[in-house]
Parts: C-alpha cells; structure tokens; sequence
C-alpha cells in the first residue's frame, strides 16, 4: 500500500488541481453524531467496566497513545500501537493475513478463503479459524486482520474477492462469522473488513493528486448485501473492524460517520474498535467524530516514512486540548480497545511478539522506520506455530475441490493410469515458492492471490509432489506450451493446469495491477490454448484450475476430449495430495461454485467493470445493478451461465426427500421492539490539563517515531483555545448527546428478533450412488408473488454439509431460516419488514442454485418435491 502512495507521488504533476467529481445525484453522506458509546450490550459490559476503570486513571498521552500505530515499520508487526506502561497495557500487534501470520516463517499457508467458502461446510470453516486463531497467539499477535467479507464479490474481474468467502452475503456471513468464533476462542482480536463498499483494486486510496473512488449505494443494497456478512460477524462478538480506502456517497470509509456511527456502532451494535486501513486516514478530527477509534500505522497518508506526522497522536492530544474533540469520544475508543483486549483475556498471560513482519534475520533494527540508527536487538525467534494445522488446512484444500464435468466416469482416476502431465501450475516455483514478496508472482503452483492477504509458504504440496507420492505412472511437461514431445498414447490419461490470479494494487503482475484488468476473465499464460493443444492430441483430458474466481472455459469446455473439470480455486500449502484423494477417488469432491462461472464477460451488467481512466478526479462507481450480483443478476436477466452458483458434482449422487418445514416464531410486518441499550460507561467532559501531553524530562525518542506527547508551548497554546468561550466548535449536524439508538437495532448483528428462527426446515438426503460422499443441501428464499418490493427470484439463506455418507445412507440435515431471511429492508421506516406476514414463500432445497426441486411453502407448512426449478 506505501508502494502505491509512493508512486502516485512520483507521478505528481506540478501545479495540478483536485478536481471534485459530484457524485450522482440523490446519493447522500448525512452527518451522523455523536459517535455511540460502547459497552452497552450485556455479553460486553463486564469487559467494559474493566476497562472504563483503566480508562479514568490514564492520562491524556497515554490515551492518544493507545487509539494509533508508532508508525510503518516502527516495531515487530505491520501495525504496532503505542503503549501505557504504566498501567500495564503493551503495545498491540496487529498482522495480516485472512489466511496467515504474513511475512513470517514456521507458520501455515491455509487455503484462501474462497476456498473455504467452497467447501460449503461450516464445521470446517469454524476448525480453520480456530487453528489460524492458534498460530497468531503462538506468534504474539493481538489482532488478526481477517476475516475479508468486502469485497462481496460484486465485481468478477476485482482483485481481493478471493481473500472472502464468495459472492453471496450468506455464505460470506458464514464464512466470516465462524472464522471470528473460531479465532477469538483462542483469545485473539478478529477484524471484519473492508468496511465498505471497495469492490476493485485500482483508485482505492485517496493521495495528493486523486480522491479515492467513490462507491455509491443505495441504502437498500448495503443492507441487503454489502452489510450483511458484517453484521454476521459482530453478531459473533467480533472484536475489532477495518474501514475500506474507498469513499461511499462521496465520503471517505475513515471519516464517514453515516457509516460508522449509525450503522456499524447503532444500528449493528458494534461494541469493538474501528481501525484505518494502512494510510486510510486522511484526516484528524473529522474521523474521531466519525468514530474512527484507531489510526494505523499511524502515519499521515501523503507521505508516510518521511516525516513523523500522524492526523492523531500528538495532534489528537491538542485537539482534545483545543476542544475540537469531545473528551468523551476518545475515553470511548480507548475504553474499546482495551475492552476488546479484555474480552479476548489478553490481560492474561498474551504472548508478547516473536517475529518479525519486516525481516527474516535474527537480529536487526527494532525500528527500521527508523533508520539510519534505529536500535537494534533480537527481532525474530522463530517460533513454530504449525501445530497439527496441515491437516485442517489439508481436508479444506480437499473438501473445496469443485468438480464441474466428468464424462463418463472419467474421474476417478484408476490407479495404474498412464498420465502426461501439462502446465507450470503443476508444480512449485523453480525460483523458491517464497521468491516474490507478498506472492507477487504467478510463477508455479498458485497456492493464493498477492499482496497483503497473502503469508509466506512454510513448504508447497505440489501436484507434482502428489503424483510422485502416489507412484503414479506420469510424465511431466512443465511449460505452458503444448510439448512436442510428449508422444500421445490412446490410453493416457493428460492433464493440464491451469491459473488465473489476481491481488492487491500495489503490486502489478503481468499488466493486473490487482484486479484482473489486463487478463480479464481469461486463463493466464496462454491457458486456453494449452488446453486446446492437449484436447487435440489426447482424448481423455482433465483440467484442473487453480483460480481466484470466474474464468472463462467456453473456447474448450465443451470439445469431446475435455473430459472433466476440477476447479481447486487456492489451496495454500496443501496443494498435492488433498487434490490426490480426489482424483484417484479416496474421496469423492464435495466443493460447489462460490460465485456464478459466466459464458461471456457481456453476462455481467456493465455496472460491474472496472472504473477506469479517470485522471485527478474522484472516480465514481455507482451500484446501479443493486440487489443484483453473481446469480441474483443472471436469474434476473435468464441468462443461463456456464455454472451456475453452488454447482457441484461428485463421484456419487444424492436425492433430497421427506421435507419437513416448522413454524416456529410467528412472523409480525415489523420486529418486536428492541431492547433499550444497557448502561455504557460515563466519561468526563473536563479537558484535560495541557500537563497530561507535555513531553516528559530526557525522554529518549525513536527518529521519526509517532508520540502524544505535545512541546509544552503547544499544549498550552491548545489548552487556551479549549478553556475559551467557544467550547466545543463541531462541524454542522454535530451533536454530543448520546441517542437510544435506531429501531433496527439493540444488540449485536441488529434487533436481536430479526435472528429468531421463522421456520425450521428438516430434508434427509441419501447417497442414492456406489460410492462415499458429501452432499451439500442449500437452500434458498423466493418472496411471495405479489409484494411491493422488487426482490431476486431466490436468495441463498441457509446451507449445511453432510458427513461422509456410504452409498444408500442418509442423513436428516436441519436447516432455518429467520426473520431477516424473509425481510427486505425499508428505507422508509429505516427497519426490516416482511412484505406479506401472509404470503406464501417458497424454501427451496438443492445441490446447486439451479437445480432446486424440492419446494417447501410457509402459507400451507408443507414441502413438495420433484418441482421445476425456480431458475
Ligand atoms: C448513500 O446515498 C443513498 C441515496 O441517497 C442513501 O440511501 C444511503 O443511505 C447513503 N449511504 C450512506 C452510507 O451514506
Ligand atoms: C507511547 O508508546 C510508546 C511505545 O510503546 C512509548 O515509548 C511511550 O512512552 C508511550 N507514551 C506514553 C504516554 O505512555
Ligand atoms: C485543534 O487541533 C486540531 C489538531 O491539530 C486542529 O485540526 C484543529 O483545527 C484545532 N482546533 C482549533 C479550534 O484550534
Ligand atoms: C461414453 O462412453 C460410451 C461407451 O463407452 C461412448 O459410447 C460414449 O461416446 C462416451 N461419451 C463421451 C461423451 O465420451
Ligand atoms: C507407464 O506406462 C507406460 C505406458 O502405458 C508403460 O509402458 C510403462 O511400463 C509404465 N511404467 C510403469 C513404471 O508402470
Ligand atoms: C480557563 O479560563 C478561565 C477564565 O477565562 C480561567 O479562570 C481559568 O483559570 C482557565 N483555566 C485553565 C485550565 O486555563
Ligand atoms: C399476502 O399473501 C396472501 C396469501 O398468499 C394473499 O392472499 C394476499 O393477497 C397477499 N397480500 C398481499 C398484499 O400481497
Ligand atoms: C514460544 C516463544 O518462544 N515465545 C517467545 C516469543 O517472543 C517473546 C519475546 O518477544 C518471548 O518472550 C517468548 O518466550
């Protein structure tokens, strides 16, 4: 991200103006204030207390200290707050990745989290965060930046979708939800992000010469989509949230207190703190009344490195002097941090860091921010905290794998097959499967995207290395180009591997600078014509893809030897031998599609390409498409895609029967009202005296070091504007008087009755095959006909895997929907209604989004099976 800023520097031309591009008309960003307290739901106050008591004893510097990072690469971890010592509270470390402690060594590359999203099986998704729970604790983490739920998905070509679940809020709200249970059962702050709205790559960030892009939603569609996997997560108890670089409506993510303030702290109930995304910041007092509670790193956003500026630390120590910000509104984000702190238990025995985020030596600069001369010591010991996590990370690299074609039983594979293997994604790196720092390279097995959401590999589980340690009879071609001498045998069995990648903006790889903006939807390399190479000569030919996301087949999908597809998206480490049990049939593949494969690019609305060409002024995405993304626009339009969301085979078949749905909470127009907000903690509103921030007597400060600490001059110049008549001179719309909140909300997630469970539904799904296997049952919301909101013909809203079950078993599945399930949300009276209390939904249950027969309906309570499919 500093790498971008730099570059945008460089690139400045003298004398050039910000131009303001207006966004469109009609889209708004309404003051929202005062910031709402925290503490006020039950399962926090306990940790509130604790730390309100903490929060009356510190002084003003050492409260500023705590709400912002030291700076870039100002100690162990990607970010590293400042500390209170004398209270006993440390410096926090923060550290990427979803998938990953990044930039370290001795720890486990998981599969991404599309890949998780794919298994569609929520026990899994809860054992992979408990075990990436374990290894940021074992490296001295207090903050693990992930899960990633924006994205949404929303752009196909976008370059972090694959860092998130999938392009569907329910099973991005799974996905996130149980990753944060699972990581903060091991004591470790989770952080949902990015909040919101930054669906692509290019133009994020706001610099000298460029606003950043500007994604306007309508408020209907954040609800309903973008909004939906985050209030999953702070139902979950999620400790901490990330604001996105991008504006919404025209407003910064960091300082847009419509956002922050009304929705994610009031309406959510979002108890935890909020951070910056690196250099998202861009301004001091505007973000601390927008609810920011937490600037990382630390550093102004224009140019961090250079200076030792920073919008807080000692400036947000003279604005609470000079009376820009009310007291109360840092004691409440300080008082949130180390509530968090404290609900996590990490007043207990938390490891302090072992590693180092910014170098693999033993020993070396604490703060190469500061150097030349930082102080040096012991910076990485190495720690291994792998544990037993490959198995975890094995079995969802497994459970992923999408079979998307397979004729004739082509999979799996017999065991004494001839096999000519194709394609560099075959096997590692040849440079070193760490060469290229943050995975900026797809060179190789492609285990993740690049970029910040990416971690270092401990070791790489090739194809290669599986096909070897199978003893399988197989040559290898490891080129990209169709060999012509691989001497094709009507018996052999080829297969090609194939990748398409994509990542963060501040690298470029092969022209996508993040997004898929030079490959587009296609393989890479050349990929469709190795395929097509290989399909010309051989007869049985398998495809196995290792992909970010959609990609386009149709120039090979379809030709007679392309026998079977396997889509086995980003595996991390565990890239041979789960991809093994597959092909040869130990086990059969259970992944379904977590977002819609199109034919063509033109499937999409045009809304959803990448914004581009804009120069100096602010780019702007407008959500036209709305409620309609991935399959909700394809079943909208009819067009047929090439696989549809959830799509999925096995080596075995499954029949869903014996439905049963129950109603079990009567549904009313409107949730019963929430409950009132519990006592928060109160805070003075005395300024401080200017004493608190003066810089204490031969203090030993760190070059370029972010302190709160203020020359005394200027803490009493400050002190002296804020003791004037003029108290309290707030921008417009500002008010300092706590609310009882929004009708939508009143506890974590929103009303807690918009979670009561509507009906219970009950389907018992039979391996009607020859062999072993999972099913995945989903299932999905179509509104009563007749309502007066337009909504998609079926929304995913509940999904449940299956044991493993032998040929003829069966297993009776449970699956809810809830209140929220079967509301829109009305803009009008700002809640969530259900159009007709009345009407007759239907609960549709399958295997893939399209191929739902069994209908149940709530008017009459019953299910009926052997229906045509809604789409
Ligand atoms: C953006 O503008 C739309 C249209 O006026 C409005 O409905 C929505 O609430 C606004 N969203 C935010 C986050 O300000
Ligand atoms: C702020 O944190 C830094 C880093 O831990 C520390 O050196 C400094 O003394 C702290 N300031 C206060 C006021 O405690
Ligand atoms: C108070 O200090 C902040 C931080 O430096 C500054 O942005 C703001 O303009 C100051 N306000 C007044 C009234 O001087
Ligand atoms: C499948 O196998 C049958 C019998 O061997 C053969 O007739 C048919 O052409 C095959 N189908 C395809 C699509 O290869
Ligand atoms: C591998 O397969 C080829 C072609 O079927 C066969 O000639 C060869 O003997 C096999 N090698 C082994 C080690 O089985
Ligand atoms: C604030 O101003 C009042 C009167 O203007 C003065 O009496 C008082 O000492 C001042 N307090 C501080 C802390 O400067
Ligand atoms: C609500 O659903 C009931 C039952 O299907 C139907 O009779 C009624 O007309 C619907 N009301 C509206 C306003 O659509
Ligand atoms: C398990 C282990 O070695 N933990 C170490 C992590 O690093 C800190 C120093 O920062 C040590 O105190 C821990 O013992």
């Amino acid at each position: 991200m500093v790498l971008a800023v730099l570059l945008s520097l460089s690139s400045l031309a003298a004398g050039a103006a910000i131009e303001k591009r207006a966004v469109p008309a009609g889209y708004v960003a309404p003051p929202a204030y005062p910031a709402p307290h925290g503490g006020w739901v039950p399962e926090w106050s306990d940790s509130f207390q604790k730390a309100a008591q903490v929060v009356a004893g510190l002084t003003l510097a050492e409260k500023t200290n705590l709400t912002a990072g030291s700076g870039i690469f100002m100690g162990r971890c990607v970010g590293n707050t400042g500390s209170a010592l004398r209270v006993g509270i440390p410096q926090l470390c923060l550290q990427d990745g979803p998938l990953g402690v990044r930039n370290t060594d001795h720890n486990t590359a998981f599969p991404a989290g599309i890949t998780i999203g794919a298994t569609f099986d929520k026990d899994l998704m809860r054992r992979r965060g408990e075990a990436l729970g374990e290894e940021f604790r074992g490296k001295g983490v207090n903050v693990y930046l992930g899960p990633s739920v924006g994205p949404l998905g929303r752009k196909p070509l976008g370059g972090r979708n694959w860092e998130g679940f999938g392009a569907d809020p329910v099973l991005q709200a799974y996905g996130a939800a149980l990753t944060v249970e699972g990581v903060q059962s091991k004591g470790v702050i989770a952080t949902i992000k990015h909040w919101i709205g930054n669906e692509q790559e290019k133009y994020r960030m706001y610099s000298i010469i460029q606003d950043g892009i500007s994604s306007n939603i309508d408020d209907r569609t954040l609800h309903e989509l973008y909004a939906w996997p985050f209030a999953e997560a702070v139902r979950s108890g999620v400790g901490s949230a990330m604001v996105a670089y991008n504006a919404v409506n025209g407003s910064a993510c960091s300082q847009n207190a419509y956002l922050i303030n009304n929705i994610l702290k009031d309406e959510l109930g979002f108890q935890g703190f909020v951070m910056s995304d690196w250099l998202a910041q861009i301004s001091g007092v505007p973000s601390a009344l927008a609810g920011l509670d937490m600037s990382m790193p630390g550093d102004i956003h224009t140019v961090p490195l250079v200076t030792a500026q920073s919008y807080w630390m000692y400036e947000y120590s003279r604005s609470i002097l000079n009376g820009s910000v009310p007291v109360d509104r840092l004691d409440d984000s300080v008082t949130r941090i180390l509530a968090a702190w404290y609900q996590m238990g990490q007043d207990k025995d938390y490891p302090p860091p072992n590693f180092s985020a910014n170098s693999q030596d033993a020993e070396g600069p604490l703060y190469p921010g500061a150097e030349p001369g930082s102080p040096r010591g012991v910076i990485n010991e190495f720690v291994d905290v792998q544990g037993d996590h490959a198995v975890v990370a094995k079995e969802v690299a497994r459970d992923a794998i999408t079979l998307l074609k397979n004729v004739n039983g082509t999979l799996p594979l017999s065991r004494s097959a001839t096999l000519k293997v194709f394609g560099t994604d075959a096997e590692k790196n040849p440079d070193g499967i760490n060469s290229c720092a943050d995975q900026g390279c797809n060179k190789g097995t492609l285990g993740m995207g690049w970029g910040s959401g990416s971690a270092r590999y401990p070791y790489m589980d090739s194809p290669i290395d599986g096909f070897k340690s199978r003893g399988a009879n197989y040559s290898f071609y490891n080129s990209d180009s169709f060999p012509s001498n691989s001497n094709p045998s009507a018996n052999d069995v080829a297969i090609v591997f194939v990748t398409a990648d994509s990542g963060e903006n501040y690298i470029t790889v092969e022209g996508n600078n993040g997004d898929r903006d030079s490959s587009k939807l296609n393989l890479w390399h050349n990929g469709d014509k190795l395929v097509k190479d290989v399909a010309a000569k051989y007869s049985n030919v398998v495809v196995v893809v290792h992909t970010v996301g959609p990609i386009l087949m149709e120039q090979w999908i379809d030709l007679p030897s392309v026998k079977a597809v396997l889509f086995a998206h980003l595996p991390g480490q565990e890239a041979g031998d789960s991809l093994m049990q597959v092909l040869y049939g130990d086990v059969s593949p259970s992944g379904h599609l977590p977002y819609t494969v199109p034919k063509s690019e033109d499937d999409y609305p045009k809304s959803v390409s990448l914004v581009s060409d804009v120069v100096l002024v602010q780019p702007q995405d407008t959500f036209t498409d709305g409620l309609y993304v991935d399959y909700r626009h394809f079943n909208k339009e009819g067009i047929t895609p090439r696989y549809a969301f959830g799509y999925g085979l096995s080596y075995t078949t499954f029949s869903f029967s014996d439905a049963t749905i129950t109603p079990v909470t009567a549904l009313t127009t409107t949730p019963p009202s929430r409950p009132a907000k519990g006592k928060t903690p109160t805070y003075s509103t005395n300024i401080p005296a200017a004493s608190e921030a003066y810089w204490p007597d031969n203090f030993n400060a760190v070059f370029r070091y972010k302190y709160s600490f203020l020359a005394k001059n200027d803490a009493d110049a400050a002190a002296k504007v804020g003791n004037s008549t003029k108290k309290y001179p707030y921008p417009a719309g500002y008010s300092n008087v706590q609310t009882a909140g929004v009708a939508a909300g009143g506890a974590q997630g929103g009303n807690p009755a918009l979670f009561n469970t509507a009906y219970d539904i009950s389907v018992t799904v039979k391996n009607t095959g020859k062999t072993a296997g999972k099913a995945v049952a989903q299932l999905y919301v179509q509104f009563p006909t007749g309502i007066s909101f337009d909504t998609p013909i079926i929304q995913l809203r509940d999904f449940e895997k299956t044991k493993e079950l032998a040929a003829g078993e069966s297993q009776v599945v449970k699956l809810r929907v809830t209140r929220k399930d079967l509301s829109v949300w009305d803009v009008v009276s700002q809640n969530w209604v259900v159009p007709n209390v009345s009407g007759d939904y239907g609960i549709w249950i399958g295997d893939a989004s399209d191929s739902l027969k069994l209908r149940c309906g709530t008017k009459a309570a019953t299910c009926v099976g052997g229906q045509t499919s809604p789409v």
